[in-house]
């Protein structure tokens, strides 16, 4: 049976805009206020697909949400017609609309927890929507995330849905951003670790930006989704990187198979952390690639994105193959950093740089923007939805976004009814072309 790992891009949406709404996120808050391109975000967001295309990766997209969210608006009182609410709601509070109209789904590293089903007791791949509840604008995010998966990997003999986590910010779960899975190949028995930022009933007083994750969430999707005995370990994440700006564990760590590439001060205790990885999964052969802070200072980190990156084996490659932003190799000590690590001789062969500016001016590199899921043929094959890339359908999408997205966005435009109605029109369009059934909460 053949497996390989699938990644599933998130589109940018069509109200992609910078509001800064992401306390903790220094990307977000430095570029509060520009004029987004949301029509370069979508296109430079298919650009990376294509990529890992090129590279003979297999590449699937997961839709943006519909926004603004009325839904939410109505849940919060206001009344009336789409365009009525929309304007109560601007009237009342901009801060509020910006947040109901976040395009922040484009980050699918977020919208879930995924554990294959090699590394599951009953053999089923099972998902579980992130409750992003640390964040308003991404706390509104799991109930369609969770219907959109379930149409992607219908329940049933392969696939298994939980519901996201309740209990607010207590139950803090941010996905596949703080959580990576080792195996030796895809369809083997993995270890998955999990990386959480503080306890959900202590006050962690060495904060000063958010903890999002928390361990008791990461403990109950391990629960959930009954990994075998054993096969799962749980780590702090170094308080001062995420008062650095790591909001997650994969601005400052990624992984692949056996490879985990990392840097220093990613973790409270890395030596506990290889401890804890060798003895769950002796089977694996383990390689830490440790980024000393001497070569790259965190502050490097955090501005490069460095370890937001794509950590690939490309089917055809035999090493692996590392997607970095474009910033990597704007920033001197992360493109010298690369440059030492590809000649190295190491499990690292080869690093392209790609352009996803849009993305990265809200914090989000191209380990954001996509979520991994371990598929065998047989799964692949009882996917639903049209959500697998192939040529003919990047043009539809390309066509799509050039004929509904706005080439300027501002966090002013989003009171606008009009922009609304465009958003809707775009989805609606998109719904049927991903055959994604009615998944939205708009009606039309
Ligand atoms: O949750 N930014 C996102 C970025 C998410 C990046 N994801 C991963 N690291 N996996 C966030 O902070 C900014 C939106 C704004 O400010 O308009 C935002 O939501």
């Amino acid at each position: 049976m053949n497996w390989r790992e699938v990644n599933f891009d998130g589109i940018v949406g069509p109200t992609h805009n910078y509001a800064g709404l992401s306390y903790g996120n220094v990307a977000s808050a430095k570029n509060e206020g520009l004029v987004a391109n949301p029509r370069e975000g979508v296109l430079q967001g298919l650009q990376k697909a294509q990529h890992l295309r090129s590279l003979g990766m297999t590449q699937g997209v997961l839709p943006p949400h519909d926004r603004p969210h009325l839904a939410t608006l109505r849940s919060l009182g206001f009344t009336g017609s789409d365009s009525k609410m929309l304007t109560d709601a601007w009237t009342s509070s901009p801060a509020l609309v910006r947040n109901i109209s976040s395009s922040a789904t484009m980050w699918t590293a977020n919208a879930g927890t995924i554990s294959p089903s090699p590394d599951t007791e009953n053999g089923k791949t099972h998902f579980t929507p992130a409750n992003l509840a640390a964040m308003f604008h991404r706390s509104i995010e799991h109930e369609t995330t969770g219907r959109v998966l379930k149409v992607m990997f219908p329940e049933g003999e392969y696939f298994q849905h939980h519901a996201g986590l309740p209990g607010g910010t207590h139950m803090g779960d941010e996905g596949a951003a703080n959580h990576n899975r080792f195996c030796r190949d895809y369809g083997e028995a993995g270890t998955a670790l999990y990386v959480y930022g503080r306890s959900a009933f202590d006050v962690a007083k060495d904060l000063t930006f958010p903890g999002r994750q928390t361990l008791e969430a990461s403990e109950a999707i391990a629960r959930q989704h009954g990994l075998r005995g054993g096969k799962a370990v749980f780590v702090r994440q170094n308080p001062g990187a995420i008062n650095a700006g790591a909001f997650h564990n994969d601005v400052v760590a990624v992984s692949n198979k056996n490879v985990f590439f990392y840097h220093e001060e990613a973790f409270e205790d890395p030596a506990g952390m290889q401890k804890q990885l060798r003895s769950a999964a002796p089977e694996i052969d383990f390689e830490f690639v440790e980024v000393p802070s001497a070569k790259v200072p965190l502050s490097d980190v955090v501005k490069s994105y460095m370890f937001n990156s794509q950590l690939l084996s490309p089917p055809d490659a035999d090493k692996m193959q590392l997607i970095l932003p474009i910033e990597v190799s704007e920033t001197a000590s992360t493109k010298a950093y690369i440059e030492e690590l590809l000649a190295s001789n190491g499990p690292i062969g080869a690093a392209d740089f790609l352009d996803v500016r849009q993305s990265m001016r809200n914090g989000g590199g191209p380990a954001c923007l996509r979520l991994r899921v371990a598929l065998s043929d047989d799964q692949l094959s009882a996917m639903d939805a049209n959500s697998v890339l192939d040529d003919a359908l990047v043009e539809i999408l390309q066509d799509w976004a050039g004929r509904h997205y706005r080439d300027r966005v501002s966090a002013d435009d989003l009171g606008d009814p009009q922009l609304m109605e465009e958003c809707f029109a775009a989805l609606d369009e998109l719904s049927q072309i991903l055959k994604l059934g009615s998944v939205y909460d708009f009606q039309r």
